[in-house]
C-alpha cells in the first residue's frame, strides 16, 4: 500500500511555513528556468513572477495526494491562464505530482507538458487554458457541483490581470457571490502586463479591489512576492464560511522576479533569451536566493528569541 501525503501543511509556526514555502518557490523558479532553456524561450517571466503564489498554494494550502491526482477529496487548483503552464508544471514537479525528470520534455512533440496547459495531457492539470476569461466560470460551476455532492474541497482559481478584461470573469464573479460559494478563492496575478503592453494602457482595471468588493467578494491585496503576506492572505481567504462570500487574493507581482536580468526585460510577455544568458539567469537566481535565505533565517532566529 502506498502511504500518501494528503496535506503539505506540516510545519507549525508562520516562520517555519514561510521558510518551507520560500524554499519551494526557489525550486519552482529553478525548474521554470530549466524548462525555458530547453526551448530557448517561453513564458518564463510569468512563472518567475508567480512562483511565490504557486509555492504558497502547493507547499502550504492545498490538500492533495501526489500519488493520486484525481482523488475525489482533493482541493482543486484551476489555472485559467494556459500560457502560465510552465509555472504550474514547475509547481506540480515540486509537489511530486509529476516527476522532475519529465520537465526536460516541456514543449516537445509527444510530451505531457505542452506549452499551453491541457487537462487531458497532464496529471494535476484540472482545466485546459488558452481562451482567457473562462477559468472563473468553470470554478463557479465546479464549486456548485461539489457543494451539491457534499464535498468540502476548496477551489482556487488562478487568473491573470489580463483576464479582468473579459466580461465572462465578471459574470462569474457575480455568480459566485450570488450563490455564496465560500469555498472558492480567486487569486489574480497582477503583474501589470499583458501581451499588448502594460495593463494600464490596454484596459484600466483599477480600482480593482473595489470592483471585487462591489461584486460581493472578500478582498485581500498583497505583495505577491512576499511569502509571509501571501500565507496570511490565503489563510484568511480559506477560513471564510462555507456558504459565505467567496474570497479573492489580489497579488501584485513582478515579472521575472528573482532574476534581475529578466526583471528589466522590455519584451516581457514572451521572452526570447540568448543561449549565453541562461547561465547568467541561473547565477542571479541562486545568488538572490542565498542572500534572501540568510535574511529569512536571521529573522526567524530573532522571532524565536522574542
Ligand atoms: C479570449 C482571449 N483573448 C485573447 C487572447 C490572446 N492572449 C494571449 S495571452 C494574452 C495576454 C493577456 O494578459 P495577461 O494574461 O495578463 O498577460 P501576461 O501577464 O502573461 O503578459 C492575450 C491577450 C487569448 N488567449 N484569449
Ligand atoms: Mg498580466
Amino acid at each position: 500500500m502506498t502511504i500518501v501525503k494528503e496535506s503539505r501543511r506540516a510545519p507549525a509556526t508562520l516562520s517555519e511555513r514561510r521558510m518551507a514555502v520560500d524554499a519551494a518557490a526557489h525550486r519552482i523558479r529553478r525548474h521554470a528556468l530549466f524548462m525555458g532553456e530547453v526551448q530557448g524561450q517561453g513564458y518564463v517571466g510569468q512563472a518567475l513572477g508567480a512562483a511565490d503564489i504557486l509555492a504558497t498554494v502547493y507547499a502550504d494550502q492545498l490538500r492533495f495526494r501526489p500519488e493520486d491526482p484525481e482523488w475525489e477529496g482533493r482541493d482543486r487548483f484551476l489555472l485559467s491562464t494556459g500560457h502560465y503552464a510552465i509555472g504550474l508544471y514547475a509547481a506540480l514537479a515540486e509537489a511530486g505530482i509529476i516527476p522532475v525528470e519529465e520537465l526536460e520534455t516541456y514543449g516537445s512533440d509527444g510530451s505531457r507538458l505542452p506549452m499551453s496547459g491541457m487537462s487531458t495531457y497532464t496529471p494535476g492539470m484540472e482545466i485546459s487554458g488558452g481562451s482567457l476569461g473562462h477559468g472563473l466560470t468553470i470554478a463557479v460551476g465546479l464549486a456548485l457541483g461539489l457543494r451539491y455532492r457534499g464535498n468540502q474541497a476548496r477551489i482556487i482559481n488562478f487568473l491573470s490581470d489580463g483576464e479582468l478584461d473579459e466580461g465572462s470573469t465578471w459574470e462569474a464573479a457575480m455568480g459566485a457571490a450570488h450563490h455564496r460559494l465560500g469555498r472558492l478563492t480567486a487569486v489574480v496575478d497582477i503583474n501589470a502586463l499583458q501581451a499588448d503592453g502594460a495593463t494600464e494602457g490596454v484596459l484600466r482595471t483599477e480600482p480593482v479591489a473595489d470592483k471585487w468588493a462591489a461584486c460581493g467578494w472578500r478582498v485581500f491585496r498583497v505583495d505577491g512576492n512576499d511569502v509571509g503576506a501571501l500565507l496570511e492572505a490565503f489563510d484568511a481567504a480559506g477560513s471564510g464560511e462555507r456558504d459565505g462570500a467567496p474570497a479573492v487574493v489580489l497579488c501584485d507581482t513582478k515579472v521575472g522576479r528573482g532574476v534581475p536580468l529578466l526583471e528589466q526585460r522590455e519584451k516581457a510577455h514572451f521572452m526570447r533569451i540568448e543561449e549565453h544568458e541562461w547561465a547568467i539567469c541561473n547565477e542571479q537566481l541562486d545568488a538572490g536566493w542565498a542572500a534572501r535565505h540568510d535574511g529569512i533565517q536571521g529573522a526567524a532566529r530573532q522571532e524565536e528569541k522574542a
